[in-house]
């Protein structure tokens, strides 16, 4: 794989480089830059030197450019899948999901490229505004800087730079340590797809050190930030009057209400995915299950059953579902809690061992509330099962948590459903869903600890434009 960086509309030669290795198999993939601050510099340089020509090019020919690069992904799926699961260790058939999805945001961001418009308001509403209109209008804000996480390494840089494009911005990527190369291949499909030179650029390398470039630098107008909650806060105590949208983490929670007992044999096997579909290192990940007690016992064992029936093993391999984890680092860790809940009386009802880089899906009950498992992200194949007396208690349980992303309630009591969907505290509620649902156009953020603005296509590119205000006076 190439060692470049990507400014200006062509791959440079580094000045530094570090090594990329394969996480399922320890294998080195290729050298990457390890981009120093002046190359970062370089690159915002070219992006501000860009915007000038984004801003005449019209919504239609946005719109184009976008389409194509979702043409030419769909042309080259196959090989870009195999670079997500090489650099991300994400199963085969779950790259080519994101694929897909990827082709479906850059869809979106065409189509929604032609909708950009404002509002007209009528000033006779207030005493003097007689004779005036007034309407708004969307500018973009200019060079846009996007720090993106490992675990979807192509969907959700597309989640930043297709809004981004769409709204004649341009942008600067600083790709996750581990996982640059997805980047780098959106970077050259958008070009062949005709995008200005400079209006996109990637900058692999250290996430502190390339962060720091951003929030110093005037020219970049807005940070576009997905990862953990502790950078996070970090980039908003220094963004100043910077704009910032924050996409950070959580520990998602499923209530199972009793009324849906005739249909567990359908709602489990789903329940187990949105557990454990890429190793669990999705950020609405279902981390923690509250079941109804007088179901609950049913739910476990059919829950366990279908666990156990999961496939571990090499990611390019077709029916493989859980598999290494991103690094030994988070083995340890996930480990530890596993060890600490254990301690404290936690009960391990199947998985709790580590597999190769891996750990075997892990379902644990009798949790205390405050372990690590149970109240921060495990970002890993676990969940943690809990009977409770009804929904009350199940939306108290729910809600005790710092984050507040995305929530799942199965329930055929649509009262209940409309009832706890309003009482719980997230950015999303999916009813007869698990959290892990998400369409690429609909609204997506988190409250408390889980995030600060929205993404989702349409919702993106309101964050990154600016609204102005015009009024007419009919009469001097
Ligand atoms: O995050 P990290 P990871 C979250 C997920 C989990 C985390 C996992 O919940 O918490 O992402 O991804 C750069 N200044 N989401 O481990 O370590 C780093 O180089 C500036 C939520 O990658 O935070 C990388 O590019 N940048 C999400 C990026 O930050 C810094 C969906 C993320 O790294 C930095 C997916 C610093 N000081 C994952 N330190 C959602 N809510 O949609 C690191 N980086």
């Amino acid at each position: 794989m190439k060692s470049c960086l990507f400014i200006n509309g062509e791959e440079k030669v580094p000045t530094n480089t570090y090594v990329v290795y394969n996480p399922h198999t320890g294998e080195v993939i290729g050298e990457v830059a390890d981009s120093t601050e002046e190359e970062m510099r370089t690159a915002i340089e070219a992006a501000s030197r860009a915007f000038y020509n984004m801003k005449t090019l019209p919504s239609w020919k946005r719109a184009d450019i976008l389409y194509k690069a979702a043409s030419l992904l769909e042309q080259e799926k196959e090989e870009v899948a195999s670079i997500i699961t090489k650099e991300a260790s994400k199963p085969i058939s779950a790259a080519r999901v994101e694929v897909e999805r990827s082709i479906q945001t850059l869809q979106f961001s065409a189509e929604e490229a032609k909708r950009i418009g404002g509002e007209y308001i009528p000033l006779d509403a207030a005493k003097g505004g007689e004779g005036r209109d007034a309407y708004t209008i969307y500018e973009p804000l200019g060079v846009i800087g996007a720090i993106t996480p490992f675990n979807f390494p192509l969907n959700l840089t597309v989640h930043k730079v297709g809004p981004a494009i769409a709204a004649g911005n341009t942008i600067v990527v600083k790709p996750a340590e581990q996982t640059p190369y997805s980047s780098l291949k959106l970077a050259e499909i958008l070009t062949r797809a005709g995008l200005p030179k400079g209006a996109i650029n990637v900058v692999p390398g250290d996430g502190p050190r390339l962060g720091k470039v951003f929030l110093e630098d005037e020219r970049i107008k807005k940070i576009s930030f997905t990862g953990s909650p502790s950078v996070g806060k970090l980039i908003k105590s220094q963004a100043g009057l910077k704009k910032v949208t924050l996409e950070l983490g959580s520990n998602s929670a499923l209530y199972i209400d009793e009324s849906v007992k005739e249909q567990l044999s359908k709602i489990v096997p789903k329940a187990v995915i949105g557990a454990f579909s890429y190793n669990g290192q999705v950020c609405i990940s279902t981390q923690r299950i509250y079941v109804h007690q007088r179901i609950a016992q049913e739910f476990i064992d059919l829950f366990v059953k279908e666990t156990k029936n999961l496939s571990f093993g090499d990611p390019f391999d077709e029916k493989t579902v859980v598999t290494s984890l991103i690094n030994k680092k988070s083995q340890k860790r996930i480990m530890e809690w596993i060890d600490e809940a254990v301690n404290r009386g936690a009960k391990v009802l199947t998985g709790g061992v580590e597999i190769g880089n891996g750990i075997a899906p892990t379902v644990l009950t009798n949790v205390p509330a405050d372990c690590k498992v149970s109240c921060q992200e495990v970002f890993g194949p676990l969940v943690i099962i809990e009977e409770v007396e009804n929904e009350k208690d199940a939306l108290k349980k729910m809600n005790n948590s710092e984050f507040g992303l995305n929530a799942g309630v199965f329930t055929n009591r649509l009262n209940q459903a409309i009832e706890m969907a309003h009482g719980l505290e997230v950015g999303q509620v999916f009813i007869n869903d698990v959290p892990t649902t998400r369409f690429d156009h609909m609204p997506y953020g988190g409250v408390k600890s889980s995030g600060y603005g929205y993404e989702g296509v349409k919702y993106a590119i309101r964050e990154m434009m600016q609204m102005k205000m015009i009024s007419l006076n009919y009469k001097i």
